[in-house]
Order: structure tokens, then sequence, then C-alpha cells
């Protein structure tokens, strides 16, 4: 095994124009391996926590650049010399920073070293990412196309963070993106109309920018454009309720179009998934109520994703399982800021027949990591926003290219969700 000669982070920006971190990994025989770090923005409080240096002479405080110079020297120290082994090289992190949630390194530290490990050792074996973790992985993700954008993702009226489309019913991946786009343009057409121009402009992570009030408007918006776009058939819907920035901890209500008390959120939930085709919720609760989410998912049939819920942290994972609560994870490597505890959050859900949805952040990166990492967990779906931005397209077009290296060997996931949930 090659051994890690040096580690280099430095300050770079994401796709919101906020510093971020990037790390290279280089090896003794010439083996490297480059990542880039996203960061969210409606982010769960049981999250890893990033570090930022709160200089408000540079980037509004959100700078890197003096925290990385701080802990690049302790970085080099633990883990130059080291064998270029991902496990290895996540458990030194976990014991270099030694708080339960990443908080003295950052896990924009931890997470861009832990990736650009996994790259490096890649590289050093000739293969591509997603082949090195997993020599069986061929199969493509349904991409959950979040065509509207609202909550923290965009300056509307709308609190509904994600409008999606899941186009199930696609032959091959190709085919999904190709329907996904034929619907956003449609989709341009009628917002335009009926909200107006200022509406076209994109949310954080690509999608539309209506007002849309109520849920079942915007569910309403997406149906008609499919339509339009003639694959209805083979198309559901799904929602990121994002709960937790929804939820008034007051009067223990949530705002919506109104404010809902839980059982009444309930209620609106099983009024959609009977009239919408909506197959996926995420985050359909705040972010402390498992118990809220083991009901729902005792109650609807769904697919009930935890986000927030659960913070791809196996320890989270495993009270959720316990209890019944959700049926998919969400799978962020930042929210734990390691991809070896990431990897094990997604094989303990997947062994209780969990659902993996692999998932950017709104503040993301060119970096195309995800794509392989969805197709080396067998994950059924990726969030990746809508493919008209950058740091979306980079992740798309990963995919097309590992379809098209694939070949014959290449499936899509649809069929799966179809079987699950009609
Ligand atoms: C979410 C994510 C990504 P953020 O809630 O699912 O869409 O948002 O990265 O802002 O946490
Ligand atoms: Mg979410």
């Amino acid at each position: 095994m090659q051994t890690i000669e040096n580690v280099t982070a430095w300050e770079v920006l994401d796709g919101r124009g906020d510093p971020t971190v990037q790390v290279t990994v280089t090896t003794s025989d010439g083996a490297r391996g480059t990542a880039l770090v996203p960061s969210g923005r409606s982010t769960g409080r049981h999250e890893a926590q990033e570090v930022r240096d709160g200089d408000a002479s540079w980037h509004r405080g959100r700078g890197v650049r003096n925290h990385l110079e701080a802990v690049a020297p302790q970085l080099r120290q633990a883990l130059c010399g080291q064998p270029l082994d991902l496990r290895t090289v996540d458990q030194r992190l976990i014991a270099l920073d030694g708080t339960p949630n990443k908080s003295r390194l950052g896990a924009n530290v931890t997470a861009g070293v832990s990736l650009a490990v996994a790259k490096t050792a890649a590289a050093a074996a000739g293969e591509p990412l997603y082949r090195f973790l997993n020599p069986y992985a061929r199969r493509l993700p349904v991409p959950q196309m979040n065509l509207i954008n609202g909550g923290r993702h965009a300056f509307n009226e709308t609190p509904v963070q994600e409008f999606i489309i899941l186009p199930v019913g696609a032959n091959r991946f190709r085919e999904a993106l190709e329907w996904t786009m034929r619907t956003y343009h449609v989709l341009s057409r009628l917002v335009e109309e009926r909200y107006g121009r200022h509406a076209l402009n994109t949310g954080d992570e690509g999608g539309l920018t209506p007002d849309v009030r109520r849920v079942d408007e915007g569910l309403d918006l997406l149906r008609e454009a499919v339509l339009k776009a003639g694959i209805d058939k083979g198309t559901r819907y799904g929602l990121d309720m994002a709960a937790t920035h929804l939820y008034r901890p007051d009067d223990n209500r949530y705002m919506l179009d109104q404010a809902y008390a839980r059982d009444e959120l309930f209620s609106l939930y099983q009024e959609l998934i009977a009239t919408h085709r909506v197959i996926s919720i995420e985050d359909p609760v705040q972010e402390d109520d498992l118990e809220g989410l083991a009901l729902l998912t005792g109650k609807l049939q769904c697919q009930f994703v935890g986000d927030d819920l659960f913070v791809t942290n196996p320890e989270r994972v495993n009270a959720a399982v316990r209890m019944g609560a959700g049926n998919a994870l969400l799978w962020k490597f930042n929210q734990i800021g390691t991809i070896s505890e990431a990897w094990d959050a997604a094989q303990l859900a997947k062994s209780h027949g969990y659902e993996i949805v692999v998932s950017e952040r709104s503040g993301d990166t060119e970096d195309p990591a995800i794509a392989d990492l969805a197709v080396a967990l067998e994950a059924s779906q990726i969030k990746t926003g809508s493919p008209v931005r950058g740091e979306r397209t980079a992740k798309y077009n990963r995919l097309l290219n590992i379809e098209y290296e694939l070949g014959e060997n290449a499936c899509y996931a649809g069929e799966r969700l179809q079987e699950l949930y009609g």
C-alpha cells in the first residue's frame, strides 16, 4: 500500500460564492486526489460542525484560510507517512479532532481530507472512485429533481423547500435526465405566464422560484408541466419539507400557508400521497421528532426520508431503525464529516431496508464525487438540484459518464422505486 506524502488545504469558493475547503493528498508514488467540500444552509442542529474564521474583514466572517493554516501542520503530522487507507485515516481524523461533532478540526476540514484520501486511493489503484469503493456497482440512481425552490434556498414566499419530480419510469439514467430537462423548460413557460418573469430566477439548487404558498399548488404546477412534457405515466413526485425550519416551538405548529398542528400536517400528507402521486417526503417533521416520524411511517405508504432528522449519523440512524422511524436516509458525507462514518450509516440503514438518497448541499461545488459515491453505495436516488448550474451539472455529467462507461452492464433504479411505491 502506498503512503501519504503530503496533505494541503486551501480556501476556495462554493457555488454561493462563500469560502470552502479544498484538500489535496499526494503519495510518495505520485498518486493524487483533490476534494472540495460543500456547505448547507438549511442545516440540522445534530450535524457535525463546520469551522470558519469569523473574521468580518474577510468574506463576511465565513473565511476558512486562518483555520486551515492553523490545522494543516497537525493534519500533516497525523497523516504523512501513514498508509493510504481510508478507514485508518478517518480514525486518525476522529482522534485528532477529539470532539463528538468535529468542532475542533471542523467537519468541513475532516470531510475534505477524507474524500481526498478516498480519491487518492482510487487513483493509486487506477480505478474510478465508484469502482474502487464497490467493484460490483452498476446501478444508476433515480434523480430526485428539485424543480421549484423555496424555504431557505430561495428569496420567495414559498414555505416548502423543494418540489421534486422522480422520473421512475425512464429506462436509463440519461433518459431520466432528458425527461426532467424537458419538464423544466415546459415548467419555465408555465411559471412565467402565471407568476411573472422574476419567478424564472433560480434558487440555490437551480429550481424556479414562483411564490407557491400552498403545497398542492406547487404539486399541481409540476403535474401540469409533466403532462405537457408527455412523461406523466413514468413520473412521481416528492417534497423536501425541511420541517425543522417550518416549526414554531412556542406553539408546536408548522408554518405553511397557515399554521398546522402535527396531526393536521399528517392529514395533509395523507391527502397529497393519495391525490398527487407523492411517493417521497423528506424531513416531514422537525429534527427532534423521531417519534412523529415513526408514527407517520407506520401510518402512510410513502418514502419518508430523514435529513436533519438522521444527519447521516450511524447513532441517529440506529435510534431511528429501532423506532421504525422513516424508511430512507438522506446521505450527505459532510453532515458527519468522514466518508467511512457516512458509509457505515448507509450500510446500517440499508441492512434495515431503508433506501439511500445521496444528496448535495445547497452551497455545493464543481466536485462531482457524490455521483461516484451514489453509484458505489448502490443508492436508489440522488438529489443534486436542477441541471442549470455548474455545480449541479458536474454531478449529472459524471453520472452520464459512469453510465456510458458501464455500457450494457448499467442499470437504472427506477423500477425498484416503482415496485416499492407504485
Ligand atoms: C436539504 C439540503 C440540500 P442544505 O435540506 O436537503 O437540498 O439543504 O444543503 O441547505 O442543508
Ligand atoms: Mg433536506
